[in-house]
């Protein structure tokens, strides 16, 4: 008797165990299935070719390859067309600062926001807090061109004092003093950098720079925020 209550005993935790594998092995199906290649719109190449003659000492390889696709969960959206813009620099010396978020990525004249030289942000308010899955940003494509110290920072404290992530960081000298970063200095083209938003918390997105390779100024063609309302 004691015997069949052992057996039974451990036929049934057999059966448990069984189950919750099955029960892990489908939910992390489902998680797989809920992810979708992300869409975005890309305006028309301004230059052809690989540069190969930009000098500067953070660089990435170059590989001259189009981007491959980036996946996100299910539901994720553009949440930052039209949403307002702040900066570092108030009175831009060409453009507006609504060009960031006006959906226009052209590359050519009339469609950047040019802001004065050295660190200098902008800011985008999305609103309301979102998990932020990617983020594309266009300095200026125009041109092949390194904008220096990338720093880009998401929060809920929409004066970045409290809670700020940074989500990429190439300032590997620390020259704008907001700490020495790991990511690598890249070519600006018409696709944009892409950069992984890993599902932050956050209603702002602070985007640093500090010149670039062509002269001393700041621009901005677009950023898109791609991200899932908080549920
Ligand atoms: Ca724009
Ligand atoms: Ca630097």
């Amino acid at each position: 008797m004691r015997t069949r209550t052992k057996i039974l005993t451990q036929v049934l935790l057999l059966g448990s165990f069984l189950l919750f594998l099955l029960a892990s092995m489908g939910s992390i199906l489902a998680q797989n299935q809920e992810k979708v290649e992300l869409k975005i719109q890309l305006p028309k190449p301004m230059f052809i070719g690989t540069p190969r003659n930009i000098k500067t000492p953070n660089l990435e390889p170059v590989t001259g390859k189009p981007r491959g696709p980036f996946y996100v969960p299910k539901g994720t959206e553009l949440v930052s067309l039209k949403k307002p813009v702040t900066s570092s620099d108030p009175l831009p010396v060409i453009g507006e600062l609504s060009y960031v978020t006006d959906g226009e990525k052209s590359g050519e004249d009339g469609y950047f926001v040019e802001l004065g030289p050295g660190p200098q942000w902008v800011q985008i308010d999305l609103k309301a807090p979102y998990l932020i899955q990617a983020i594309v940003v266009w300095h200026y494509h125009s041109q092949a061109r390194v904008y220096r110290d990338v720093v880009i920072q998401v929060s809920e404290d929409k004066d970045f004092v409290n809670g700020v992530v940074t989500l990429f960081n190439n300032d590997h000298d620390n020259s704008s003093g907001l700490g020495a970063g790991r990511d690598k200095e890249y070519i600006e083209t018409y696709e944009g950098k892409l950069i992984d938003g890993k599902g932050t918390k956050a209603r702002y997105v602070r985007l640093w720079s500090n010149g670039n390779t062509a002269n001393d100024m700041n621009h901005y063609v677009e950023v898109e925020v791609y991200a899932l309302p908080v549920k």
